[in-house]
């Protein structure tokens, strides 16, 4: 067997075996994911710099930027559990509006990924940081209000 046949049946089998284990996650798991990151993504964003915005809590710089880099590592990730297949599978909040109109649906996430990027540099200015949590909740809110529905359906 020659070496270009050799990698081709590697790749193959490499590209089957990495199929095989994305299609075994479970919808249902695939669901608990993106609502288990969404939850730290929003106890970080909401209960530690949405305070700090707010004066609810004091300021601090190494928390502020500490919780503001963590949202920032996060924000992408939910975004590739929304598959074709988890739009059910356990309770969820999920809009089956975001598998009819997946162009909207990115959209409206990049949007706020891109102004979560903005939170690290500006957790280290308190002004800036309030002026920041302002615009990246614009961002929550408005895919939010466009993607989540009120309450879970099964
Ligand atoms: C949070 C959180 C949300 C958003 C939204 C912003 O901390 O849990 O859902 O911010 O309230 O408007």
């Amino acid at each position: 067997m020659n070496r270009t046949i050799q990698r081709v049946i590697l790749a193959t089998v490499t590209l089957g075996v990495a199929g095989a284990a994305f299609a075994q996650v479970k919808p249902e798991d695939e669901i608990r994911y993106r609502q288990s990151v969404m939850n730290v993504i929003g106890r970080n964003f909401g209960g530690v710099l949405g305070a700090m915005a707010k004066g609810e809590r004091p300021y601090d710089q190494a928390t502020a930027v500490k919780a503001a880099t963590l949202v920032d590592m996060l924000s992408g990730l939910p975004a590739n559990s929304f598959g074709p297949g988890t739009e059910k599978g356990a309770p969820t909040k999920a809009d089956p509006k975001i598998w009819k109109d997946q162009a909207k649906f990115k959209a409206a996430y990049d949007k706020m990924v891109a102004e979560v990027a903005k939170l690290p540099a500006a957790a280290k200015d308190p002004a800036a940081l309030k002026a920041q949590v302002a615009e990246t909740g614009k961002a929550c809110k408005a895919c939010h209000d466009d993607f989540r529905l009120k309450e879970f359906r099964s």
